[in-house]
């Protein structure tokens, strides 16, 4: 039996927590994988330093000793030209373009975000029926929908696609998602809000695929879902998703985050080999470090707000 290709896309630029986060994904991306497939790694080039390179390189043989890396360099002046109307940095509409920056003989790729941690094996979601969509994903349910009236329909997240290439070419995915981008003086989720605009139709996958933490963290209250979806997602996290997606203010490498998965994205980090062992120490011992100053701090906060509150309310009640 002839083993079957799996290509994975992903992208970088010079940033050093989106490299680390590169070496997470691919590392516990590759360490999953079927022993059925044969990886093919596309990461998109958009100024990722030669270190990198080659300490990606060296992760990705790591996780699969017969992994192909090929690096897909990316013009700047392309990024440059495109109207970036996004809190977001130019490199993130650079995966817009993967359906033309790969060899046309590969027809499924699964396209990756540098934030995320894989927990087991994605290989079937290269066999995947996308009964000719171009492109099948998770619902974000932060945002929820797009559209209005009888246009609206269900918004997906872009941190975790698969994308059938020749279907996307043919729709002109990434020409309309520009265009929109070019119509607009403001897009906050960036080409997320693109190509969220332009793809007519695309296969729901489930939840566990693309696993929201920042939801997870920052709206406990389920002000966004209901309630028992909530229930639902967090019996997910103690399940373990395949994929969780450190979005929004969860990233893992940020001495800020201690939500849930962050310590698991660490074991990764640590396995992954990214660092050597004096280096981990190093950055360790930084992120405690910096970790307790933002949590004392977050704590000094709290108490002043609490004392404040209560010597109002004494003096509150003295002049009454
Ligand atoms: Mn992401």
């Amino acid at each position: 039996m002839t083993e079957a290709s799996c290509a994975i896309v992903l992208c970088g630029d010079s940033n050093p927590d989106i490299a680390l986060g590169l070496a997470v994904t691919i590392y516990s991306a590759l360490a999953n994988l079927s022993d059925d497939c044969r990886p093919d790694l596309y990461i998109i080039d958009c100024g990722i330093t030669d270190e990198a390179k080659r300490r990606l390189a060296r992760v990705a043989a790591g996780g699969r000793s017969d992994v192909e890396v090929h690096w897909v360099d990316f013009d700047p002046d392309v990024l440059d030209a495109i109207p970036n109307r996004s809190p977001f940095p130019p490199v993130i509409f650079a995966r817009l373009f993967m359906a033309e920056l790969i060899p046309p003989s590969v027809r499924r790729v699964v396209y990756l975000d540098a934030d995320l941690l894989v927990q087991r094996d994605l290989s079937s979601l290269l066999l995947l029926d996308l009964g000719g969509s171009p492109i099948a994903a998770v619902r974000d349910l932060g945002i929820g929908s797009v559209g209005a009236g009888d246009q609206q329909r269900a918004y997906f997240n872009s941190g975790v696609l698969v994308v059938d290439t020749a279907a996307y070419r043919q729709a002109g995915i990434k020409e309309l998602a520009l265009d929109y981008a070019a119509s607009r003086s403001h897009i906050p989720y960036g080409d997320q809000d693109c190509v969220n605009a332009v793809v007519d139709s695309w296969v729901e996958l489930d939840y566990s695929w693309n696993f929201l933490m920042g939801h997870v963290r920052f709206d406990r209250t389920g002000a966004w879902t209901t309630r028992e979806e909530m229930a639902r997602l967090y019996s997910q996290v103690k399940r373990g998703p395949v994929i969780l997606h450190f979005t929004a203010h969860s990233k893992p490498w940020s001495p800020r985050q201690t939500g849930p998965g962050s310590l698991r994205w660490t074991m990764w980090l640590i396995r992954s080999r990214w660092f050597s062992w004096p280096e981990l120490v190093a950055w360790l011992s930084s992120w405690i470090f910096m970790s307790l100053v933002v949590h004392l701090r977050l704590r000094l906060g709290t108490m002043r707000l609490r004392l404040r509150t209560a010597l109002r309310n004494r003096l509150r009640s003295q002049l009454m």
